[in-house]
C-alpha cells in the first residue's frame, strides 16, 4: 500500500511537472508569436514579402492580353500588394496608371518586366499603354480598386 500511494505520488509530481512544462512552452511561444507577426508586417512594409495579388498581363499591337480576354478588366482589393507581371508578344509596350504611380518599363516582343506596388487608392481608373498612338488604337481597360 506504501509502495503504491509513493507510485501515486510520483505520478502526480510528474504529471505536474510535464503539465508545467507545457505550460512554460506556450508562455514562451505566446511571446514568440507576437514577434513573428511584426515581423512579417515589418517586412510587408517593405518589398515582396507578401503579395496579395499577381497580374499576369501580355501586350501586342495594339491591345493588352489576361487569359485570352482582350483589355481584361482588372479588379483588386484596397490595401493590396499587387505585382504585374508584363511582357509583350509584339512590339514595344508599357502598362501605365497614373492615378496609382503603375508605370513599367517598356518592354520589346519576348521581354517581360515586372512592377510591384500598393493599391492604396479605391476608385476606378484606367490602365494604358503609353506609346505612340497605342493607346488611341485600343491599348486600355478598366482598373478597378474596392
Ligand atoms: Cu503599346
Amino acid at each position: 500500500m506504501k509502495k503504491l500511494s509513493l507510485i501515486s505520488v510520483f505520478l502526480i509530481l510528474s504529471l505536474v511537472l510535464v503539465t508545467g512544462c507545457e505550460k512554460q512552452d506556450s508562455d514562451n511561444a505566446v511571446p514568440s508569436n507576437p514577434d513573428d507577426d511584426s515581423m512579417m508586417d515589418d517586412d510587408s512594409m517593405m518589398d515582396d514579402s507578401t503579395v496579395d495579388k499577381t497580374i499576369i498581363l501580355s501586350a501586342e499591337n495594339f491591345k493588352f492580353v489576361m487569359d485570352g480576354q482582350d483589355n481584361p478588366e482588372l479588379v483588386v482589393n484596397k490595401g493590396d500588394r499587387i505585382i504585374i507581371e508584363f511582357s509583350s508578344t509584339d512590339g514595344l509596350h508599357d502598362f501605365v496608371i497614373d492615378e496609382l504611380g503603375v508605370a513599367t518599363e517598356k518592354v520589346n516582343t519576348g521581354d517581360t518586366t515586372y512592377f510591384e506596388f500598393v493599391a492604396d487608392k479605391a476608385g476606378s481608373f484606367e490602365y494604358y499603354c503609353s506609346i505612340g498612338s497605342h493607346r488611341a488604337n485600343g491599348m486600355e481597360g478598366k482598373f478597378i480598386v474596392k
